[in-house]
């Protein structure tokens, strides 16, 4: 039989969590982890049980505290509600895209992000940047997985366009739909590991979650023969057991990614350009019209490519950063 310790590290229970639980704590409550999070009630799992909580018990953690998928939460173990939320290794969290002001939590305590992508029309690479951003912004190591090799006349194409955003990115290409061929995906899976899927409905995030797991258990559906399009066919987050031990969070297809304050994660992914601006003869350049702009340079030398920069600007200024260039000391 499993002991607790074991079934919880199954889990992905960690010293950075039980470092959060004083002994008296540890007594009272016991930790369960949010697998997923319906309109009515969130399901939990804990060592050895599994079941649902009402949504009414968010009243009794704070407002910030409200639980997302992937979250550890402590359970009363007398009255069975959540005392509260742990800290978390991370939070991925967009702005709503029903109100800008608002952020929407995504999921929480990720150890991988799978940013998921097709070879084919719908493939975006300033999709792929705001992926990247947002898994530099959270701390997570991303790998980019692209789907639908299969369907391809040059796949390499892919990779490549890719490959081009940042050095040492990890890119993979599958078929989703066949076991041999995401097996290269498991190193990322192992057991207590949590790897998320993000990407736009119909690039075949469930289909990966199924083949992985060797299982149709999620329905997936053909995508838009018009457009490319998926159909956002998956509308829960949810976190799927894969056999090894390791976890797969499937999410519903994204229309579109806002960032919410993502300067940090913008800078790692535009770390060229901004090498580059800190030879513009003003500090505060805009890279527009100004004498000395050396992204101007080097996108007449050919060393920028001007769509990267014009993307590059496009984010920043979503972010209400300045899209020009912290001060920095000028000789
Ligand atoms: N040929 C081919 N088809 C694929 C591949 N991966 C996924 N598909 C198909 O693409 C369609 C969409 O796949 P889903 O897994 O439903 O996509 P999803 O990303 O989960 O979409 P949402 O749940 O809407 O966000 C399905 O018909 C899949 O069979 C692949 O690698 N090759
Ligand atoms: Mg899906
Ligand atoms: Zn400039």
């Amino acid at each position: 039989m499993k002991s607790t310790e074991q079934a919880l590290a199954e889990l992905g229970w960690r010293a950075f969590f039980s470092e959060q639980v004083s002994v008296e704590e540890a007594l009272q409550c016991h930790p369960v982890r949010v697998m997923a999070v319906h309109r009515g009630k969130i399901d939990v799992a804990g060592a050895g049980s599994q079941y649902s909580i009402a949504p009414y018990i968010h009243d009794a953690l704070p407002t910030d505290d409200h639980p997302t998928v992937g979250d550890w939460l402590l359970i009363d173990k007398v009255s069975l509600q959540p005392t509260r939320v742990l800290r978390r290794l991370n939070l991925f969290k967009r702005r709503a895209p029903a109100d800008a002001r608002k952020e929407q939590m995504i999921a929480a305590n990720v150890d991988t992000l799978f940013i998921v992508a097709s070879c084919n029309q719908d493939f975006s690479v300033a999709r792929l940047e705001r992926y990247l951003v947002l898994a530099h912004e959270v701390g997570v190591n991303p790998v980019v997985v692209l789907t639908k090799t299969d369907l391809a006349d040059a796949p390499d194409a892919f990779v490549a366009a890719a490959r081009a955003i940042e050095p040492g990115l990890r890119v993979e290409i599958v078929d989703g739909r066949d076991p041999a061929s995401v097996s290269c995906l498991a190193t990322w899976c192992g057991k207590g590991e949590t790897v998320a899927l993000l990407g736009s409905s119909g690039v075949g995030k469930s289909t990966l979650v199924n083949t992985l797991r060797g299982s149709e258990d999620i329905a997936t559906q053909p995508i838009r023969a018009t457009d490319g399009t998926g159909r956002h066919t998956t509308t829960g987050r949810e976190m799927h057991r894969l056999e090894g031990g390791g976890w797969l969070l499937d999410t519903p297809g994204m229309r579109e990614l806002q960032l919410a304050d993502a300067a940090t994660g913008i800078a790692e992914v535009f770390d060229d350009i901004l090498l580059v601006a800190q030879d513009c003869r003003f500090s505060d350049c805009a890279h527009g019209s100004e004498p000395g702009c050396a992204i101007r340079a080097a996108i007449s030398e050919g060393t920028l490519a001007s769509e990267r920069v014009d993307r590059w600007r496009r984010l920043a200024a979503e972010d209400g950063v300045d899209a020009g260039l912290p001060a920095k000391r000028r000789r």
